[in-house]
């Protein structure tokens, strides 16, 4: 590129560069996929090596420019960055209203309000535009030079947009980091066996202490303004001032508002408070303003707080309180969740007793021992867990946690597969935990097909004792069903009649019904076509197992922990006894001559589609929901739709019922 090209492009790569942040950061409605952005930051850089003049420091490509300092330098603040008078209760904040009035001598006042987030205050000096220094709160008077790090923050402006501003302008604000970020940054970190953050704030913090600027562009950091320091060229209200900000480039919190008196303050608390957990941010509170500037001066300053500004905070989210106990809890699912009972701690709103400690790894991971002191963290409605271990506080030595090795509901076995996290109960047919679910599993249209066999009426079912195993159902009559919560006697005799009709699944549904971990239909009508029958399955070794269409090594080790259960054999035994006679699955001879392919079932066909499902896996096909370049016949039947469409579309073969049941009569199977 010739240079006065290379400049002209380089200058329009910046302008749409610096367009799309301000869509994203401020206005928060991204215009590109990231990767588009990405392209265009990389086509910038390849100028700038080409042209280093070109590289200006407030390019978008010089955010990661400064090579690691030794230290950082001390910056006094040329007005001071105040602190704030909390609030906890409605009569702090109607105390701070009614001494605004008296000091303003006015009936009603007037308030900006805002989200109080949970991070790092910030000093943001502009000279011509131009970002110049950053520097941390300190003690209020002096802080410290962090702005190698913060021009690595993408929310952070290096050049203003618009125009009007000051020339020296001090923006300030809170650096932190969003919920999301955290996680994804934890994970990461977790998998590669680094050190994960405690907290966002701590996070946010440690992030701007990074000595090397490229750790802290790591690291996914946001900003929001809150106010400037001095008031020369502004507008004379707070809410006006934010809406300048936002305009030159700067992130403002879109929850920020104009309330009137106490009433409207706590209003806003309450509205915020709400909306807390969907929040994409941790807050502790919110801030209130008096709106004009001048009835802040003429209020002014009590100690160093404001007499003009309150925080008005929300319910700590994290406290610290001792572990009594580690207990286990069995899910629906059969997972078995270690429980911590904690000595009562008031935290997020309510007194917690209890709390996940999620699994097994995160035990160790925390190094969590009854006995210990921990911080318990509970957002919003989420579940509150035990965040971490004062590991310093320990006194003595204490046992490390142990999983049971049998399910302390119904005693049996306790597995965890290799690679999963989760510690689970076998015992799925018998566990009391698990019954409702399985009941409700066993019962549903592709596995047994009960029908009437509802959730409310299972939940009476397992409550009144009447049912305590899958087998149990094949031994209510009408007069006990009848006896129950709105149970007419029709409904009761209907019931029997589906129990009944329902004793001669195909051996697939069978085995689908029984809710063995990871299979599924295909899966279990795959089992059905490679054993032929039960016994030949409950004997299987896991060789024999893998040996199977679509079984690898995980299923054949749940298939295997299912049938070791003599728990589960015996309610199968309880199933056959009762008169449950599963039927063979139609096997044709040789080879399956649709091995291979992917059909896809669509429009309303002659048959249930469950059986023209089954009939496709005994030729060898799989069986998908959705169209695509992978798919080799669309079955079309009545009144086929969208899925037909895309298949023409596309080119995929279509085929309708009459020739699909004449490819099946030639294959000897589809009498039904
Ligand atoms: N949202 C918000 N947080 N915060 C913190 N506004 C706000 N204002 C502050 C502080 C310390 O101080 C004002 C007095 C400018």
């Amino acid at each position: 590129m010739k240079p006065d090209a290379a400049a002209a492009r380089a200058a329009d790569l910046r302008a749409e560069i610096d367009q799309h942040n301000y869509r994203y950061y401020v206005l928060d409605d991204p215009s590109v996929p990231d990767a588009e952005y990405d392209r265009l930051l990389r086509e910038l850089e390849a100028i700038e090596a080409e042209y280093p003049d070109l590289a200006t420091p407030d390019s978008p490509t010089q955010r990661v420019g400064a090579t690691p300092s030794a230290g950082f330098d001390e910056v006094t603040h040329s007005i001071p960055m105040l602190s704030l008078a909390n609030a906890f209760d409605e009569k702090e904040v109607r105390d701070f209203d009614r001494r605004a009035r008296e000091g303003l001598e006015v009936g009603t006042v007037h308030y900006a309000a805002e989200p109080k987030l949970d991070g790092v205050a910030i000093a943001l000096s502009y000279r011509d535009g131009a970002l110049v220094r950053a520097a941390t709160r300190g003690d209020g008077a002096r802080g410290e030079d962090v702005t190698a790090n913060v021009r690595t923050i993408r929310a952070i402006p290096l050049k203003l947009r618009g125009d009007g501003w000051p020339a020296e302008l001090e923006v300030r604000g809170e650096i932190y980091m969003p919920l999301a970020g955290f996680q994804a940054f934890n994970e990461k970190a977790a998998e590669a066996g680094a050190k994960t953050l405690v907290n966002p704030r701590n996070a946010a913090a440690g992030s701007l202490r990074q000595l090397d600027p490229a750790m802290t562009a790591e690291r996914p950091l946001a900003f929001y303004a809150y106010s400037t320091a001095g008031r020369t060229g502004l507008p004379g209200s707070h809410y006006e001032i934010l809406e300048r900000l936002r305009d030159w480039g700067f992130p403002v919190n879109p929850e920020s508002r104009r309330v009137d008196g106490a009433d409207g303050l706590l209003a806003y608390h309450a509205d915020l408070l709400k909306k807390r957990p969907d929040l994409a941010y941790d807050i502790d509170g919110v801030v209130y303003k008096v709106d004009d500037l001048d009835e802040q001066d003429t209020l002014g300053f009590v100690s160093r707080a404001p007499r003009w500004a309150l925080a008005h905070k929300f319910p700590a989210q994290e406290e610290i309180t001792k572990l009594l106990a580690i207990d286990v809890q069995v899910g629906r699912t059969g997972a078995i969740t270690p429980v911590a009972r904690l000595e009562p701690v008031f935290v997020g709103g309510v007194t917690v007793t209890n709390a996940t400690l999620h699994n097994e790894d995160e035990i160790r991971r925390k190094d969590a021992r009854a006995g210990d002191y921990v911080v318990v963290r509970r957002a919003g409605d989420v579940i509150p867990e035990v965040a971490r271990v004062l590991v310093e506080r320990r006194e003595g030595d204490l046992p490390e946690f142990q999983m049971p090795t049998e399910c302390p509901v119904c005693g049996s076995a306790v597995e965890r597969q290799e690679g999963e996290a989760v510690a689970r109960c076998t015992g799925g047919l018998v566990c009391r935990a698990q019954l409702r679910q399985a009941i409700q599993h066993f019962a549903s249209r592709r596995a047994m097909d009960i029908e009437g066999l509802g959730e409310k009426l299972i939940a009476q079912l397992v409550e009144s004792e009447m049912v305590t195993t899958v087998a149990d159902l094949y031994r209510l009559d009408a007069e006990q069903l009848s006896g129950l919560e709105r149970m007419g006697e029709k409904s009761a005799t209907n019931l029997v009649e589906q129990l009944k009709r329902s004793k001669t699944p195909e051996l697939g549904r069978l085995l689908f019904a029984l809710g063995i971990r990871e299979v599924g239909e295909v899966t279990a009508n795959q089992l059905a076509l490679h054993f032929g029958e039960l016994g030949a399955l409950r004997e299987a070794d896991v060789e024999a197992l893998e040996e199977v269409s679509d079984v690898g090594p995980i299923v054949a080790a749940h298939v295997r922990a299912f049938f070791d259960e003599p728990h589960n054999l015996k309610v199968i035994d309880d199933l056959l006894a009762e008169g449950v006679e599963w039927q063979a699955p139609e096997k044709i001879e040789g080879e399956t001559p649709l091995a291979g392919q992917t059909w896809v079932l669509t429009g309303s066909l002659g048959v249930p589609r469950m059986k023209a499902k089954g009939w496709l896996e005994s030729l060898g096909a799989r069986v998908s929901g959705s169209v695509s370049g992978k798919t080799d016949v669309v079955l079309a039947g009545e009144a086929a739709g969208s899925k037909l469409a895309k298949a023409e579309k596309l080119g995929v073969k279509v085929m309708d019922e009459e020739s699909f049941r004449e490819m099946l009569a030639g294959y000897g199977i589809g009498t039904e």
